[in-house]
């Protein structure tokens, strides 16, 4: 008998403005490619102004296209068994953390359950994820929306500051 894996794409946003946030970032790469799937893709990393609550340290955050052969909820859960090894604490909304990992999308899939919904919803809302993500996959075209991420991005209203770091 052949047992085929379905092959999914996904692009995830990791995120961490504690302690020191390159190697967060390296570290959740990593565990990435072992736990969900092989890197495909990755943006460069940006700096990027705190989203949601000003009084906080910059954020790095960066954009990675993933082949899985995880569903949504398995990928959901290796996610978050991440973040735990990697010492997130779940605090305040919006506030400090070492490392997020975000699904943008699944697929061109579309789903609403407790603790996942993807695309991302608030996706269009955030220059801090439009950025890196219009790098990787210009003409990626959000499913709920019908907008593609560079159309997005040009119609976000967050003027939060985004800058690529070079080397
Ligand atoms: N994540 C948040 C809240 N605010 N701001 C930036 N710049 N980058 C983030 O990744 C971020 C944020 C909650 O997930
Ligand atoms: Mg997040
Ligand atoms: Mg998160």
């Amino acid at each position: 008998m052949v047992i085929r894996e379905s092959i999914n794409n996904a692009y995830l946003l990791i995120g961490g403005n504690e302690d020191n946030r390159q190697y967060q970032l390296e570290q959740a790469r990593g565990k990435i490619s072992i736990l969900c799937g092989e890197i495909i893709q990755q943006s460069a990393v940006y700096e990027t102004e705190p989203w949601g609550k000003h009084d906080q340290p910059a954020f790095l955050n960066q954009a990675l296209l993933i082949r899985t052969s995880l569903n949504a909820r398995e990928l959901m859960s290796s996610i978050l068994s991440i973040e735990n090894i990697l010492g997130r604490k779940r605090t305040e909304k919006y506030g400090p953390r070492k490392i997020d990992i975000d699904i943008l999308f699944y697929n061109e899939e579309v789903i609403d359950l407790p603790g996942l919904q993807v695309p991302h919803p608030q996706l269009a809302q955030r220059r801090f994820a439009l950025e890196p993500m219009t790098e990787i996959a210009p003409f990626f075209v959000h499913p709920v929306l019908r907008k593609n991420m560079t159309e997005l991005l040009e119609a976000c209203p967050d003027n939060l500051e985004v800058k690529k770091i070079i080397g």
